[in-house]
């Protein structure tokens, strides 16, 4: 599957040049980059089938709240860009996940919004059959069949496969996608989900009634309310700009105190833009984290224009790993859980998307450090060629004082500032 990913990620120039007489290679036809060229469709559905058969059992045989040691990389919505996906794999695992010392969360929203849904799910699933224990995928919104058939996906598989294979296709993925976990923990500090902490009426204890979330969860709207919020909620958003200070100061203690559930969620609102699940304060995720004894939250689930935010003083992250998103001007980015230190990652591909060269810059407001690089690159012409890190700045720290420090200097440079509308589901 890799190499047939690797294959159709180059431009090719067909063998009627230079080598075509040396009659040991079968005649080949030019192709671009990110592009099948002649592939046999049924070929590649017949080997995600099985892939998917056999992930089935893998993801069915993890928690639903899996426990990972760092260093992790932790890389938000990914909406089937694959071109920022092999951006990512060409800085962070270039020499394959085995022989990186760090561990692949991947906070989901695989697939819809990006042409290259079934590419993104191929190579994930490839990954994960050969690295499980490094290579974690959690279930974010769109890994459900209600959302895909609103968005691209099933239309996408039915596209490249015909309607008949890229039905079962579209089946046997949305099989993985129902048993995929839904949360992950790096050094039982930080907490990692697609959307946001859930209310607390929704559980008792949280690791016992994450880990008894039924699997699979065809209907998780039905069937878990807890995955449901996990996966939905977003936190709420500071003051517009434009208040006055006054008044973003009412507005922020009034959305503290506010609950549309009862006083055993208090901080927790409806979430009206999503018209689902709820949106949660800073009141609340501090309540989350400490009766949980965590330090952060990591989570994905809306865009941010540098690809990540840092929010409610320091402790939560928000990480989106796809850039250009609806054909905006969006970074990329993701983040390095390295015993207790949190590191932000910025991929820059506005020169990618153009002249195929990406440039990595890992950044956060604060101090920098000595700039690091890593570059590579690949045979054949086009496709993404190299990746390079300028800078890395370390953005949080300590198990004994979370949100203290650079985090919390952070937050406030950056709350509100990045706060771009959303526009992800
Ligand atoms: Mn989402």
């Amino acid at each position: 599957m890799i190499n047939g990913l690797r294959y159709f990620e180059r431009a090719c120039r067909g063998s009627t040049a230079a080598g075509s007489s040396s009659g040991q290679q079968p005649q080949l036809e030019d192709k671009p980059a990110m592009n099948w060229g002649q592939v046999e469709m049924k070929g590649l559905a017949r080997c995600l089938l099985s892939l998917c058969e056999m992930l089935q059992t893998v993801f069915s045989e993890e928690p639903r709240m899996v426990k990972l040691r760092s260093p992790t990389y932790i890389l938000g919505d990914i909406h089937g860009n694959y071109h920022d996906l092999v951006c990512f794999e060409k800085v962070l695992w270039r020499l394959g996940t085995h022989l990186s010392p760090a561990n692949f969360l991947f906070l989901g929203d695989y697939v819809d919004r990006g042409q290259f849904g079934v590419e993104v799910v191929s190579y994930l699933f490839a990954q994960k059959a050969m690295s499980p224990k490094k290579f974690i995928l959690l279930r974010g919104n769109h890994e459900i069949r209600d959302i895909q058939e609103n968005f691209t996906f099933k239309r996408e598989c039915m596209a490249k496969f015909g309607d008949s294979y890229g039905l079962q296709v579209w089946e046997a993925v949305n099989r993985c996608f129902d048993r995929m976990p839904i949360a992950a923990t790096v050094d039982g500090k930080i907490f990692c989900v697609h959307g946001g902490i859930p209310r607390p009426s929704l559980y008792r204890s949280l690791e016992r009634d994450l880990n008894a979330v039924p699997c699979p969860l065809p209907s998780p709207v039905d069937q878990s309310p807890l995955a449901w919020e996990i996966m939905w909620s977003d936190p709420l958003h500071p003051p517009q700009a434009g208040a006055s200070a006054a008044g973003a100061a009412a507005a922020a203690t009034a959305d503290d105190d506010a609950s549309d559930f009862g006083s055993s969620d208090v901080g927790f609102a409806f979430n009206k833009r999503r018209g689902t699940a709820c949106c949660f304060s800073y009141q609340a995720l501090d309540s989350f984290l400490r009766a949980n004894k965590f330090s952060h939250v990591i989570r994905a689930h809306e865009v941010q224009q540098v690809g990540f935010q840092i929010q409610q003083k320091g402790k939560l992250l928000t990480v989106f790993s796809s850039s250009h998103y609806c054909n905006g001007n969006n970074e990329a980015a993701c983040v390095l859980a390295d015993h207790y230190k949190i590191r932000l990652i910025r991929l820059d591909t506005s020169s990618t998307h153009h002249s195929g060269t990406p440039a990595f810059y890992s950044s956060a407001s604060g101090r920098t450090s000595p700039s690091a690089t890593a570059t590579t690159s690949s045979p054949g012409s086009g496709g993404v060629r190299s990746g390079r890190i300028v800078d890395a700045v370390d953005s949080a720290s300590s198990s004994t004082s979370p949100g203290e420090g650079a985090a919390s200097a952070s937050a406030s440079a950056d709350d509100g500032e990045c706060n771009l509308p959303t526009i992800d589901l």
